[in-house]
């Protein structure tokens, strides 16, 4: 408490100073017949000075950080698209840059060119039309110039994949990746989140629709209530002793999982052997292969929450949200060989990350990109990086 007077006592002094010695300094100012907010010339001079060392000292800091941490930018694009991508980025970093470059130099020549002359008269300057409507369609068509070029990259980037493009699921989740590839036929085998289970005896966590899947959901399911309904009617009958809260989580869970499992049993009427035969032969991953000069159209889905799957080496990113599907399409033109020769890093990969801060294992949450031939694919393949989705019959 006495500390806290005593600050406030020396704060109320301090001001009360300060404000004295304005006061002095507006009386000797006005005893030397001069206004307080005169400057000295050489005072003057010297700001003016002061202005351009600090413009040189800006723009050489500016090109030390260019040498310095300039090569830290990515490696050359590795898609078709990308290299589209790289060189909008560098039209626009021109433009940025001798807009940056032009008026940083004005600002403070100007500053240092008309520092205070006494003989010197300002000439007032209140309005004139063509220099508003020249500085309006300046700006207004170097940014027309990048909204389009933009725009059409954005389409090429993000528009209808070619008939020939091989389509790849990528399933997030925190804190992984799996990917299902569509096998032979080049189609998904349809997928419902109410089909989705992680521990059990017939494990289907992408949620795959086939007929032996809704079976096995239903069982589960099944078994799962009825324990449900045993522990609430020995709860009922004093037989076993529940926390409220634990009691009341297992009544409204139990309903949750009637009402799952009443749309799973209409899912049953719905999907038929053909089903099954679309789902067959995707079969899953723990790293992307992808074969080179081959395009290829990314179905994205998310188990929880939103990540977003960015490749950075083939500018490519989409977010992954629950609930919907969204899309991305590429077509790596570099092997992950002919990329590492390109950079010089023997250890060089591709790779897949999360871009979406979804929880606190996000870092970790990476895949293997490699990009090879469609021989090399096979072998891939073969040596067991792959399982099937749905077990063979
Ligand atoms: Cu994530």
């Amino acid at each position: 408490m006495e500390i806290k007077f005593i600050v406030l006592v020396v704060i109320v002094l301090t001001a009360i100073a300060i404000a004295q010695l304005m006061r002095v300094y507006e009386l000797s100012s006005k005893i030397r017949n001069k206004k307080e907010e005169d400057i000295e010339v050489p005072t003057n001079n010297f700001n003016a000075f002061l202005m351009m060392a600090f413009l040189a000292v800006f723009f050489g800091s500016g090109v030390y950080m260019l040498f310095k941490y300039g090569n830290g930018l990515l490696p050359e694009a590795a898609s078709e698209h990308g290299q589209e991508v790289d060189w909008l980025f560098n039209v626009n970093w021109a433009i940025i840059f001798t807009v940056f470059l032009v008026t940083n130099f004005l600002l403070f020549f100007f500053a240092y060119k008309y520092a205070y002359n006494p003989n010197r008269k300002a000439y007032y300057f209140t309005h004139d039309n063509r220099l508003e409507l020249l500085w309006t369609i300046v700006p207004a068509s170097a940014l027309a110039v990048i909204i389009i070029l933009g725009l059409m990259t954005w389409n090429k980037m993000t528009g209808k994949p070619s008939d020939n493009a091989v389509i790849v699921e990528l399933y997030a989740e925190q804190f992984n990746w799996t990917a299902r590839y569509s096998g032979d036929d080049n189609k998904l085998g349809f997928a419902d989140y109410k089909l989705v289970t992680t521990f059990s005896q017939n494990p289907n966590p992408l949620g795959v629709i086939t007929t032996s899947n809704i079976e096995w959901r239903l069982k589960e399911l099944d078994s799962t209530i009825h324990a449900m309904h045993m522990d609430i009617a020995a709860e009922d009958n004093n037989e076993k002793v529940f926390s409220v809260a634990t009691s009341e989580k297992m009544r409204s869970k139990v309903e949750k999982l009637e009402r799952i499992r009443e749309r799973v049993a209409t899912m049953q009427g719905m999907y038929s052997d053909s089903t099954d035969m679309i789902a067959q032969d995707d079969f899953i991953a723990k790293e992307l292969f992808l074969i080179k000069d081959q395009e290829y159209q990314f179905i994205l889905r998310s188990r929880d929450v939103l990540h977003s799957a960015y490749f950075p080496h083939f500018r490519a990113q989409m977010n992954c949200v629950p609930g919907q599907r969204t899309k991305l399409k590429f077509k790596p033109i570099f092997t992950t060989e002919e990329m590492r020769e390109k950079t010089g890093n023997p250890e060089f990969n591709y790779v897949l990350l999360c871009n979406k801060i979804c929880g606190e294992s996000h870092s970790n949450m990476r895949m293997n990109v490699i990009v090879g031939t469609a021989e090399e694919f096979v072998v891939w393949k073969e040596e067991g990086n792959t399982a099937l989705v749905v077990a063979s019959k």
